[in-house]
């Protein structure tokens, strides 16, 4: 690791430790992710490694850059792009006090970010304010994506917490297996709640609470909400017996257009939920697509 100079340790993900280090040639400051292997005597598998190499080619606005992939001793350090902080720690420290601008220019940039990467068949799997890079541009990336498929999605974090549940989808909780690019949404709704309202909208602690919260503010799903819903591996008959809350009732910030793309990333049917590059020509977007689209004309028009 001589070609960079470790500056601090930025956090611990689910399969390893985050610094942030510089190039000692060119100052370039990025961000270097040490993966943990659970079989580190056998080293790295090549299938992991193809498949991580493949992220390289993954460049857009609104995914954090791989730059490099290190593999050396039996070891494998990523090096990304690097960015001052990451959704959660703006949420904590605004104290969930988000203007609705920004949390639509936020959004915005989050599911640009899912399109480009479900255009290229790469699912997130794993979304959640703590991967969502920011800087003080207000640009908005992508991290963590593209791992899970390589290493498979952890239980425990390389400190050992327990993974949270809280963004992920009830298909998933209930076992299916039939992992689509319809999961990402389901998180990126999760957030978009989170970032109207300042706390999280379904804070489970195990998979059976998870879904016990989901079905306190979305109902108990039924054959009429989610067609084929029993016939889903882990689905339960004594599933307790929930009526939905309308969640204008707990966003009073999100106007009704926000509303209705938050229903459509929450749809319990996963073929019914929004795709990403449909929830970008929602109406919600119309203002901000308008702002882009003139600000794209000044930029063209010298
Ligand atoms: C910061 C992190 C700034 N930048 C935490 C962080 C606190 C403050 O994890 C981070 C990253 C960065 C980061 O600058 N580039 C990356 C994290 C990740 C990938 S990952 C790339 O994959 O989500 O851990």
């Amino acid at each position: 690791m001589d070609k960079y100079q470790k500056i601090e340790k930025l956090g611990e993900g689910a399969y390893g430790i985050v610094y942030k280090a510089q190039n000692r040639e060119t100052n370039e400051v990025v961000a270097l992710k040490r993966i943990r292997l659970d079989n580190e005597e056998e080293g790295v598998p090549c299938t992991a490694i193809r498949e991580i190499s493949l992220l390289k080619e993954l460049k857009d606005q609104n995914i954090v850059r791989l730059y490099d992939v290190l593999h050396k001793e039996r070891k494998l350090i990523l090096v990304f792009e690097y960015l001052d902080s990451d959704l959660k720690k703006f949420l904590d420290s605004n104290g969930g006090d988000i203007d609705e601008w920004t949390i639509k220019q936020m959004m915005y940039q989050l599911l640009k970010g899912i399109a480009f990467c479900h255009e290229h068949r790469v699912l997130h799997r794993d979304l959640k304010p703590q991967n969502l890079l920011i800087n003080k541009k207000g640009e908005l990336k992508l991290g963590d994506f593209g791992l899970a498929r390589a290493f498979g999605i952890p239980v425990r974090s390389y400190s050992r917490d327990v993974v949270t549940l809280w963004y992920r989808a009830p298909d998933v909780l209930m076992g299916s297996k039939q992992y689509s690019t319809s999961i990402d949404l389901w998180s990126a709704g999760c957030i978009f709640a989170e970032m109207a309202s300042g706390s999280p909208l379904f804070p489970g602690s195990s998979v059976s609470d998870q879904l016990q919260c989901i079905f306190k503010v979305l109902g108990t799903p039924t054959e009429e909400t989610w067609p084929k819903v029993s016939q889903v591996p882990e689905y339960k008959r004594d599933f307790e017996i929930f009526a939905p809350i309308p969640l204008e009732s707990l966003l009073p910030k999100l106007d009704p257009l926000g509303i209705d793309l938050l229903k459509k990333l929450l749809e319990y049917p996963p073929d019914k939920r929004i795709t990403a590059s449909d929830a970008l020509q929602h109406p919600y977007f119309d203002d901000l697509r308008r702002k882009e689209q003139s600000t794209d004309n000044l930029a063209t028009s010298k």
